[in-house]
This record gives C-alpha cells, sequence and structure tokens, in this order.
C-alpha cells in the first residue's frame, strides 16, 4: 500500500498502524467487527468504525477543553504539523495519534452497581475488593463512583482486577495516584456532559500512556465509547422495570447469541434484525451526545 501505513497490531476489533517516516506516531483504525463473549462475530456492523471514532473523537475534544488536572490528550490531527493525515482506505474510522508508552493498567470508573460488578457484589458484596453497603440492586447508582483498575494482561490472558496496591508495583505511586485521581475527574466531567443529555454513564475504562518526550500523563486510545462505556437512557432507567438498564452497546448482540448459542463451537451468524438493531442503538448515542 503507498500511503506507507504499515500493520502492527490487529485487536477482536480495531487494528494499529505505525508509518517508517513518522516513527513517533501511530493510527488507530476502528473496524465494524463486534466480539461478544470472546468471539467476533458476523456478520460486522456495518458504520459501526465509522460511529465509534467520531464518539471517541467527540469525546477527545470535549475533555481537552476542560483538562489541566495533571492530564493531557492525544491529538488527533496531526497534518498542522506536516504529519500525515488518515489515508482514504480508513475514512473516517481512523485516528492518527503520538505514540505513548502505554500503561499496563485498564483504568476502570464505575458510577453504578451492574454487569461484573453486580456478578461480584452478589457473591461477596463487594466489587474488585471493595466492599460496598448492604442491600443494593442491579444497577443501583453507587453513593459514588469506584476506581476499579485492571492489570492489561499479555494477549490471549484475560484482565486481571488488581487493587491500588498492585498498580503501585506496576507504575509507581505517582503514576497510580494520578491514574485514579485522573480516572475519576474524568468520569465525573464526562458524567456531566452525559446527564446533560439525558444519558447516564454508567461505567467506562480509561488507558493513558506517558508521553516519550515529555513523560506527560496523556489520555489515549478509544475514550467513551459504547465498547468501552455503559450508558444507560436516565428517563428510561428513572421509570423503572425490566429495560431501564437496556444499554447503548452491543447489548442486543450478547442477548441474542446468550439466547441462540450454548457458547461451545463457533457463534451462529447475526440475522440482520440484530444487527440493524445494533447500528441504530449506536447512532441513537451519538446523536443524543452529539446534537
Ligand atoms: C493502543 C489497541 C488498536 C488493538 C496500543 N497512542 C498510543 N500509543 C501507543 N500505543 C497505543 C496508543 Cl493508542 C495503543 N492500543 C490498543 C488499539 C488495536 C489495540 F487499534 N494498543
Amino acid at each position: 500500500m503507498s500511503d506507507g501505513w504499515r500493520p502492527l497490531y490487529s485487536g477482536k476489533v480495531r487494528d494499529l498502524y505505525e508509518h517508517p517516516d513518522h516513527p513517533d506516531l501511530l493510527l488507530v483504525v476502528a473496524s465494524d467487527r463486534v466480539s461478544a463473549f470472546d468471539h467476533v462475530l458476523e456478520p460486522g456492523i456495518s458504520g459501526k468504525g465509522v460511529l465509534l471514532t467520531s464518539l471517541s473523537e467527540w469525546w477527545f475534544e470535549r475533555l481537552a477543553a476542560g483538562s489541566g488536572a495533571g492530564v493531557d490528550v492525544e491529538v488527533r490531527d496531526h497534518r498542522a504539523a506536516g504529519g500525515p493525515a488518515v489515508p482514504e482506505r480508513f475514512a473516517g474510522r481512523g485516528m492518527v495519534v503520538r505514540r505513548l508508552h502505554m500503561l499496563p493498567v485498564e483504568c476502570v470508573v464505575r458510577g453504578y452497581l451492574s454487569g461484573s460488578g453486580w456478578l461480584e457484589y452478589q457473591a461477596s458484596g463487594t466489587v474488585c475488593g471493595i466492599p460496598l453497603p448492604a442491600g443494593l440492586g442491579d444497577g443501583d447508582r453507587l453513593a459514588e463512583p469506584i476506581y476499579t483498575p485492571a492489570w492489561k494482561a499479555p494477549m490471549g490472558v484475560h484482565d486481571e482486577n488488581i487493587d491500588f496496591a498492585r498498580t503501585v508495583e506496576l507504575v509507581g505511586l505517582d503514576l497510580a495516584a494520578a491514574l485514579r485521581d485522573v480516572s475519576l475527574d474524568i468520569f465525573d466531567r464526562a458524567s456531566a456532559i452525559a446527564a446533560e443529555r439525558g444519558l447516564i454513564l454508567a461505567d467506562t475504562k480509561f488507558e493513558f500512556g506517558t508521553d516519550p518526550a515529555t513523560g506527560a500523563l496523556t489520555l489515549a486510545d478509544e475514550v467513551l465509547t459504547s465498547d468501552s462505556s455503559r450508558y444507560w437512557d436516565a428517563s428510561v432507567y428513572a421509570a423503572g422495570g425490566a429495560g431501564r438498564l437496556a444499554s447503548f452497546d452491543k447489548q442486543i448482540v450478547r442477548d441474542w447469541l446468550a439466547a441462540h448459542w450454548d457458547r461451545t463451537g463457533d457463534p451462529p451468524l447475526l440475522p440482520s434484525e440484530i444487527v440493524e438493531r445494533t447500528a441504530d442503538r449506536y447512532r441513537e448515542l451519538i446523536d443524543r451526545l452529539t446534537a
């Protein structure tokens, strides 16, 4: 390919490229692939890569405007500085970013009890080892958001929830404290922005790197997308009932798969109705957030 970008790494749903003439940059490309239960499913969700990239870019811009509390954000357009553009073949779903030293910690923040947190709470009254008051239910709001980091295991190994002491061992005390404080701060700011649009940000996962030149802590990778976050409709949530936790992500895919697959062998093809409803849900989130 003449644009010079070379595949560096392929994840389940995104791909990373490097450029020999720009060793300080990377290209992150979001595909239309969708994964659930550790499998990449067929067919993909047409338009998903573009939607998630625009969501991530929108959040990067919103968060950059109000940052300063010890965190930088990745710059997404390097053309002004003579950097390469996103090539046409990845139009709308690529971001050129500064190449950082990524920290091996997934910075998860939860404002509500749900998903794996709800499962752990039922078994032990804790979430990632943090004790919570008795009597909480699925989807309940926590008194205040909690920071529940995970160790980014090498490829093929599952991420492992870790406590603050383990984070200190991994990145040192100063960075461990900064990751926690900055993650909670960004979560608060993002929750307030989402709330203005009638959306609840239930939980999310941030990733950070340090700038190799300056050491500055930098928010990186995808930010507050529906692949990395759980959003709920605030009015649906407030009305209560079974559907109150319908999220703006691939929950439709997960639910369908759970009902139509016993988790052995290859997963079945997704029906077009499921694909379309999922795409609609992604679009609705973007429309409501960015309108
Ligand atoms: C992001 C990932 C993807 C699979 C590495 N600015 C950066 N500097 C250095 N590394 C990264 C970034 Cl964003 C980086 N990932 C996550 C992205 C495919 C995994 F496109 N890994």
